[in-house]
């Protein structure tokens, strides 16, 4: 039996999922969408999910049919239906079928979607040895366009930076902003730790407000390390005693070399290990919004 998938209001199978070639998120990349995990029958910060893709929607004018708290249903349902104990959670919101004009007025109806399936787990060699990166020439596009803090649909600044990556051999790339600063990688924000002080990009240098980030950010203040939401160029990242990055999908993992210099030891260290032990304690015991 295939997966179940939420389709505007009904769960039908995977080969019934379709959606209109007319539609704008198609057509357009004009859309929103959130990717969440689930863990022991328990949706990982399912609010702060919810509210990213609200604002997601309100930043591009979306009006989304459903209120925060059906999305919240949907999503929890979407598991539920799938009998998924621990899950990757794909929720979308296009702006619906339209004509082939881009004017998003022509839209009656936004599309949502939501997928949950069995997650593929990174490989714990990685979190062993960690990531090779390097930075890519494509910068991340700032507010004066599609602001990055918008989940939309229209992914191919990172995409571009993932194909100069694979060119280049490696797995993950670091984008800059337009004045070069470091600000996130292609579906993960980026930490360094320098003298004992853990620091990341602030919002302002232009990235995603990631919610591994932010839970990162706080096990990290709890842990008594000093947490500093700034400013730094590839120099700080080249210097660093560790960097790693953090996302939904790679929770924490740590890097090993970026643009063939040798970060730190070149192993893991030891904020690190201990910032990963800390999320990995915090999903077994968060305040559970359970499915079963
Ligand atoms: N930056 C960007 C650009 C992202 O898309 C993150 C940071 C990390 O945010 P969270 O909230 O997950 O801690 C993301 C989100 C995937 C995949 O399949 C991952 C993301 C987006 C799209 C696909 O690995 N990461």
């Amino acid at each position: 039996m295939g997966i179940k998938i939420y389709l505007d209001g009904k769960f039908v199978d995977e080969e019934n999922a379709k959606v209109s070639v007319f539609d704008h998120g198609f057509l357009y990349g004009d859309g929103v969408f959130e990717g969440i995990r689930a863990y022991h029958n328990s949706v990982f910060r399912l609010e702060d999910h919810v509210d990213r893709l609200y604002d997601s929607a309100k930043a591009i004018n979306l009006e989304i049919p459903i209120s925060r708290a059906e999305m919240g249903e949907v999503i929890l349902e979407t598991c539920r239906q799938n009998n998924l104990r621990d899950a990757y959670i794909r929720t979308v919101v296009s702006r619906g079928k339209g004509d082939l004009g881009l004017d998003p007025r022509n839209c009656s109806t936004p599309t949502i979607v939501c997928i949950a399936s069995s997650i593929s787990l990174y490989p714990q060699e990685l979190y062993e040895k960690g990531l090779e990166v390097i930075t890519v020439p494509t910068r991340r596009n700032g507010p004066e366009g599609v602001n990055p803090r918008i989940k939309s649909l229209n992914y191919l600044n990172n995409i571009m930076a993932k194909i100069e990556a694979g060119i280049a051999g490696v797995s993950e790339a670091i984008l800059l902003n337009q004045e070069g600063y470091v600000a996130e990688c292609t579906g993960d924000n980026i930490f360094l730790v320098k003298n004992g002080v853990l620091k990341t990009p602030a919002i302002h240098v232009g990235m995603l407000e990631g919610v591994t980030r932010n839970e990162v950010i706080k096990l990290a203040k709890k842990a008594g390390i000093t947490v500093e939401e700034t400013t730094f160029t590839r120099y700080d990242l080249f210097v660093a005693d560790e960097v790693f990055l953090t996302g939904t999908a790679a929770e924490v993992v740590p890097v090993s070399k970026i643009d063939s210099r040798v970060i730190g030891s070149g192993k893991p260290g030891p904020v690190f290990n201990q910032l990963l032990a800390d999320f990995r304690e915090l999903v077994k015991e968060q305040e559970a919004i359970i499915f079963k």
